[in-house]
């Protein structure tokens, strides 16, 4: 099994999404590890998004990560990372595959109400950088 982190961005917790996205990643198999409401200060953004701090986009990004409440979540399966990537489809809601997450909840590339993990190793910082060991059953013994 693996894990993912996911995030359902402000621009979907604002549009009362949140229940619709869950919704369609219980159906599609996934379970939930953890998951927590959050509000990003500046500084937490940019910590979790310090891989893209070069990009042109950054700092927008920051400020929309940190305008308003997001959850985030564990998300465990086989391939997490892949099945997770496929159900919420491309980065660009307008080039999603019909029927995506992005496609049917996201409104621009900034805006595109999903965040998932691109690789083991960014699964594991990212999912360290908002749960703890115990919060994702990790601690138990056995
Ligand atoms: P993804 O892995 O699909 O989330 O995409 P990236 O890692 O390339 O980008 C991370 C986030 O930066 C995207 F979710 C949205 C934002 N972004 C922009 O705002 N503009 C761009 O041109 C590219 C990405």
């Amino acid at each position: 099994m693996e894990r993912t982190l996911a995030i359902i961005k402000p621009d979907a917790v604002a549009t009362r999404q949140v229940g619709a996205i869950l919704q369609r990643i219980e159906l599609a198999g996934f379970t939930l590890r953890g998951i927590r409401l959050v509000n990003l200060s500046r500084h937490d953004a940019e910590g979790f998004y310090a891989v893209h701090r070069t990009k042109p986009f950054f700092d927008s990004l920051v400020t929309f990560m940190s305008s308003g409440p997001a959850v985030v979540l564990v998300l465990e399966a086989a391939d997490a990372i892949g099945k997770w990537r496929k159900l919420m489809g491309a980065t660009d809601p307008a080039k999603a595959e019909a029927g995506s997450i992005r496609r049917d909840f996201g409104s621009s590339i900034e805006h595109n109400a999903t965040h998932g993990s691109d690789a083991v190793d960014t699964a594991v910082f990212e999912v360290d950088y908002f749960f703890s060991d115990l919060e994702c059953g990790d601690s138990v013994e056995g």
